[in-house]
């Protein structure tokens, strides 16, 4: 049980479906429980696309893309959402209540399962003040929820399935400075004993992660601890200066 949740990319190269050239080429790298990987890169260099062949969204041509040990292509779709959650860079809400977007994943769930997902999202003020709470109506493609609040509501989703492995795609975007500290303290905590594995823009965001990806051009060109980079990646020094 100590090793659940152990994601390794075995050189990994990936070309969407139709595609002439990769958008991934030969990635490796390995993410244990108990640690944070963090990606970052310009846009358009495969930050997302690399996330989403933990899921399964597409199948790899070359590599593999192992979970526990075992390849995704040998998992059916449902045991890996079992074990791996994903909030995606552009995060989605149903129409229907907030309870209903929270219990996607695990309809079991219990209301305070629900409750302390959203407290460690930092989203349990703004739904408390609905006058419904949770049984507040999100619209249809969730336009009556700011930004922040839908990153936050698909956040609390994702820890409401209490998954071994976290992927964040630039998730904390659109938060400002101190919800995104606050917010990540609490994730540290909960997320103690999970991997996980995020892609940011903000530098602070990963500043202690336990290894970086910096990702250029669908190829891992730098690898190591934010001190690490500063000493020897060009291209990481321009991410934190720019
Ligand atoms: P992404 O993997 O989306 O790049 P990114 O996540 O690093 O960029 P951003 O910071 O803006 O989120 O895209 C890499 C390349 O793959 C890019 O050329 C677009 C292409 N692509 C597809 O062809 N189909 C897709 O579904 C996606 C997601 C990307
Ligand atoms: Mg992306």
């Amino acid at each position: 049980a100590a090793l659940e949740g152990v994601v390794e990319y075995r050189n990994v190269t990936f070309a969407y479906p139709g595609a002439e050239s990769p958008v991934l080429s030969n990635i490796s790298f390995t993410a244990r429980p108990g640690e944070t990987v963090a990606i970052i890169g310009s846009t358009g260099a495969g930050k997302t696309s690399l996330l989403s062949l933990l899921p399964r969204l597409y199948d790899i041509a070359e590599g593999e893309v192992l979970l526990d040990g075992v390849p995704v292509s040998d998992l059916d779709r449902a045991e890996i959402t079992k074990r791996v959650a994903m909030v995606p860079q552009r995060p989605y809400l149903f129409s229907g209540t907030i309870e209903h977007n929270l219990r996607f994943g695990k309809t079991e769930a219990t209301d305070q399962e629900l409750w302390d997902a959203l407290q460690i999202a930092q989203g349990e003020d703004f739904v408390r003040a609905k006058k419904n709470g949770l049984n507040a109506r999100i619209a249809q493609g969730g336009t009556n929820v700011s930004g922040g609040q839908r990153q936050r509501l698909c956040i609390a989703r994702a820890l409401v399935t209490r998954p071994k492995v976290y992927l964040f795609d630039d998730s904390f975007s659109a938060l400002d400075v101190a919800t995104d500290a606050r917010l990540r303290a609490a994730l540290k905590r909960t997320t103690a004993d999970a991997t996980v594995i995020i892609v940011a823009q903000r530098i602070t965001t990963i500043t202690d992660a336990d290894q970086i990806l910096v990702l250029d051009n669908g190829r891992i060109v730098d690898r190591g601890t934010h001190e690490e980079l500063l000493e020897t990646s060009p291209t990481y020094q321009e991410i934190v200066e720019s």
